[in-house]
């Protein structure tokens, strides 16, 4: 079972449940009151209400009781929304205009779908690579921001067999409403197989061609920035020379 879920959803029904019996009770009492004290029903006011301490306390320490209960119940899930556990596996996950980027600890890659083992917790950390969204799995009851220039956690225990999901709850410009991606959940054996078979060609990929080009490009930098600062060295030098002289030719 889903601890987050099952957190959720009690306090979301907790919550609902006192609004509707709160929303029937007060419905209740204002029809009540329509008629019974209506000016047809009653033509002289009733002077003897003059007022009730002990109501006053009721209706002050019952709704306290009811919010702080409320609280109870959304810190219990948040708390757990909060406590990842240390061996989840891990995938990063960065929001783009307009589409979700997914990479796993193998660096292997996808795009909109996010391919999950059964029975597992994983832990995602959240990027964006230009505005703000906010990464939301409904089926999973977990909604984070992605923030541009920071790293946001999540993490949910994967359950049935499945398709569900993503969507982004955060406004981030014209194609927003199509910024959608799905989580599928297959057994584990069977997305072991596909993490594999896609890693070792990817591997291969992301050794040879990123990280060469990457290296030759900061050797690259770094020799214009030598030439650059040997550069000005030389024209201090003149300098240094045209003073002295100067100086001795005055002397
Ligand atoms: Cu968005």
């Amino acid at each position: 079972m889903n601890p987050i879920v099952e957190l959720v959803d009690n306090s979301f029904i907790f919550i609902i449940a006192i609004s509707v019996v709160l929303l029937v009770g007060v419905t209740a009492a204002m029809i009540y009151f329509v008629f019974r004290y209506s000016e047809k029903n009653n033509p002289k006011p009733d002077q003897s209400i003059t007022g009730s301490t002990t109501l006053e306390i009721l209706w002050t320490v019952i709704p306290l009781i009811l919010v702080l209960a409320m609280f109870f119940y959304g810190y219990e899930g948040f708390r757990e929304m909060r406590n990842i556990p240390p061996n989840a596996m891990l995938v990063k996950v960065t929001g783009k205009m307009w589409f979700w980027n997914f990479e796993y600890e193998n660096k292997k890659t996808s795009d909109t779908l996010l391919i999950l083992p059964q029975g597992k917790d994983v832990r995602f950390e959240l990027m964006s690579a230009d505005v703000n969204h906010s990464f939301y799995v409904p089926a999973y009851r977990v909604k984070e921001d992605c923030v541009p220039g920071r790293v946001n956690h999540m993490w949910f225990h994967t359950t049935n067999v499945g398709v569900y999901d993503i969507e982004c709850a955060e406004y981030c410009g014209m194609n927003h409403s199509y910024m959608l991606g799905k989580v599928k959940i297959v057994p584990e054996k069977e997305f072991l197989e596909w993490y594999n078979k896609i890693d070792s060609v990817k591997k291969t990929d992301s050794l040879s061609v990123p990280t060469g080009n990457v290296k030759t490009d900061s050797l690259k930098t770094l020799q214009v920035k030598t030439d650059t600062i040997k550069a000005p060295v030389k024209k201090t030098d003149s300098i240094k020379v045209n003073t002295k002289d100067t100086l001795k030719s005055k002397k």
